[in-house]
């Protein structure tokens, strides 16, 4: 008995059949393959200022962010991130003005276009005026206290979404109305 042959157009059916079953299949069990690259020159974006020209806003969105380390919570200063070196008088893309030095201090986030902004970018911004930073300039490990260690050999660190784990870290991008909080325990 003969096989019935398939048709071109079948053919095509049957492949993307194939493929669909093959991208759902990835999507399942590696998610990570779709995660977004972070966009870690966020942090030298700067709106205003006297060396750059105004590019516009698309973007402006507010993430929280809280950071304890050991029990306690590190102030972020009110205008971190306006007015610092490398964009005198303007702000940067991700910047403060109120801080909260018992709750979540809310991050602005204002960027020309839709981008991936990473958490660590907001620690690169703030590493400028003295606050907790990124080891650098090509590892981005968080350096909580500035001894040129990576604090992931110093601390148990662990990062709650809207009270959910999650495991990006440094390289969490960071939606509106997000409730950040990052926690350090020495070892
Ligand atoms: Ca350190």
């Amino acid at each position: 008995m003969q096989m019935p042959s398939l048709s071109a157009e079948q053919w095509l059916i049957s492949i993307a059949a194939v493929l669909t079953i093959g991208f759902f299949a990835v999507a399942v069990y590696q998610p990570e393959v779709f995660d977004p690259d972070p966009d870690w020159d966020v942090s030298d974006g700067c709106l205003g200022g006297l060396d750059h020209a105004d590019v516009g806003i698309s973007e402006h969105y507010h993430p929280n962010l809280k950071v304890i380390v050991d029990g306690q919570q590190i102030p972020i200063e009110p205008n971190t991130g306006i007015d610092q070196t490398g964009c005198r008088e303007g702000m940067r893309w991700i910047h403060v003005h109120d801080a909260s030095d018992s709750g979540f201090t809310k991050l602005h986030i204002e960027t020309p276009s839709k981008m991936n902004v990473p958490l660590g970018a907001f620690f690169e911004i703030w590493d400028r005026e003295g606050g907790p930073k990124l080891m650098g300039p090509d590892d981005k490990k968080f350096d909580i206290n500035r001894n040129g260690v990576s604090d992931w050999e110093e601390f148990d660190i662990s990062l709650t979404v809207n009270g959910d784990s999650n495991d990006k870290f440094e390289e969490y991008i960071m939606e509106d109305y997000d409730d950040i909080e990052l926690i350090f325990v020495s070892k």
